[in-house]
């Protein structure tokens, strides 16, 4: 039987330690992610809120926003998409449930849910609030309780080190995890014993969010295997390169009337038609025309 998506991203924890979990802003860069080696990947909430509405990473994104982020992934890549559900799109228990069996529906392998308030932050941005560390539990309780696939991941996130410090953060981490919480996520960590320190507490893997311009260092993979890190998240390395290669490109072309300068910045043609395996359509597509001539 085929391995579920949750399967497989619980087999790639198990094989690659820590697990490198690359940000992909859409399809295409799933494609990419895939091609580059990679064996699990993210949608960012950020990426989602930025990239697909343009709009700033402060709760006003929804549901089915993602969900249509989600599907246009799951259906061209089966790598293990592990996917930011943010507090869980409601306050009540049942918005957490709908949240985990769309996921669930819509090929995801992974969520992860946090305990800031409804009109959360940025995580590396200062402001923050978070629940009492009951509701958050209860949010936790809520997603396991929903789950249609036993081998779908429950993340807990908790961004209560910036807020409460980090005992408080621990001692949350340690709670939802007695909740039903598969693997935890300590948001903006700014030094590399912590993760040892929640990696102590529980007993379940540890993903570390490398974000740049953030709250934690750039630690390298093996700093992060030194302290007993279970993932690294990459969210939106390639979306930041991609941004910045836009605004290059778009800046030749008004500035120079020509796009003959950054041309050779470009992906060419034959290179995006093999990403995307045009060519396997286009002859599929011959081949139906030609059997209709006959
Ligand atoms: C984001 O990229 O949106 C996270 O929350 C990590």
């Amino acid at each position: 039987m085929k391995e579920s998506p949750g399967a497989l991203f619980r087999r790639a924890v198990q094989e690659e330690s820590p697990l490198q979990v690359v940000g992909a802003i859409n399809a295409n860069h799933a494609l990419l992610a895939k091609r580059a080696g990679f064996r699990a990947i993210y949608l960012s909430g950020g990426g989602v809120a930025a990239g697909s509405l343009g709009l700033p990473d402060l709760g006003i994104s929804n549901l089915d926003d993602v969900l249509t982020d989600v599907r246009r992934i799951t259906d061209v890549c089966d790598l293990p998409l592990l996917v930011d559900v943010d507090t869980g799109f409601g306050s009540s228990a049942f918005n957490v449930a709908r949240t985990v069996k769309s996921m669930i529906k819509f090929g995801a392998a992974a969520m992860h849910i946090e305990d800031q308030v409804g009109a959360k932050r940025c995580g590396h941005r200062p402001g923050k609030e978070i629940v009492s560390k009951q509701e958050m539990v209860d949010r936790i309780k809520a997603a396991v309780d929903a789950r249609t696939d036993d081998s779908f991941v429950i993340m807990a996130r908790t961004d209560a080190l910036a807020v409460e410090g980090l005992d408080a953060a621990i001692e949350r981490i340690a709670a939802c995890v007695e909740a039903g919480a598969d693997m935890v996520f300590p948001e903006a960590i700014t030094d590399l014993a912590m993760y040892s320190q929640f990696a102590k507490a529980v007993k379940v893997p540890v993903l570390a969010n490398i974000t740049e311009f953030g709250a934690t260092p750039l630690f390298t993979t093996e700093e992060l295997k030194g302290a007993d890190v279970g993932l690294v998240l990459y969210p939106l390395s390639a979306f930041r390169a991609m941004n910045k290669a836009a605004e290059n490109v778009y800046g030749a072309i008004r500035r120079d009337g020509t796009q003959k300068n950054v041309v050779d910045t470009m992906q060419t043609r034959m290179e995006l038609y093999e990403r995307i395996n045009y060519h396997d359509f286009e002859q599929k597509l011959d081949a139906l025309f030609a059997a209709q001539k006959k």
